[in-house]
């Protein structure tokens, strides 16, 4: 499943422990996610039409899951960007530091559980694209 991602960007492929109950994914160290987790938010509710992100962080490691409906993730370095359809709970996406990401196409029932290595912190966030690309080096 490995594409064409930036630097610093990875699809995961997370561990399911199905029984006849149903499915059940586990998200630490041990089956793959690539930090020590310090926070968890969720996405969810966003109307149809509606886009989110547009910005990038200087320090922080996000894993990225679509567990319901489906959305679309841009991920770019700057020079680079791709584009991936996320809609299957078995999928994480990394997002490295210094990512531009944005996201688009949501689903009225999509839900995106975000797994950061750090706390919330508003200084961490590049929102201007301008100043991403320069700081980026790549303008
Ligand atoms: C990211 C993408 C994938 C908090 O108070 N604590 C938090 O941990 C977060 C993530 C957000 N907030 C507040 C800040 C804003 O008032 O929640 C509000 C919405 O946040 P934001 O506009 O940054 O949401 P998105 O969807 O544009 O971006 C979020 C994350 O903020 C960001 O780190 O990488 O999802």
């Amino acid at each position: 499943m490995e594409r064409n991602l930036p630097k610093g960007c990875r699809l995961l492929a997370l561990q399911v422990k199905g029984d006849q109950r149903g499915s059940l994914i586990p998200l630490e160290r041990a089956t793959g996610v690539p930090f020590d987790i310090a926070r968890v938010y969720f996405i969810y509710g966003t109307q149809p039409g509606v886009s989110r992100g547009f910005h990038a962080h200087y320090r922080l490691r996000q894993v990225a899951v679509c567990v319901a409906g489906s959305c679309t993730m841009i991920l770019d370095n700057g020079r680079d960007r791709t584009e991936l359809h996320l809609d299957q709970p078995d999928h994480g996406i990394e997002i490295g530091p210094m990512i531009w990401h944005e996201m688009h196409d949501f689903s009225a029932d999509c839900v995106v559980v975000v797994l950061a290595d750090g706390p919330y912190d508003e200084g961490d966030y590049i929102r201007d694209r301008a100043e991403f690309v320069e700081l980026a080096g790549i303008g």
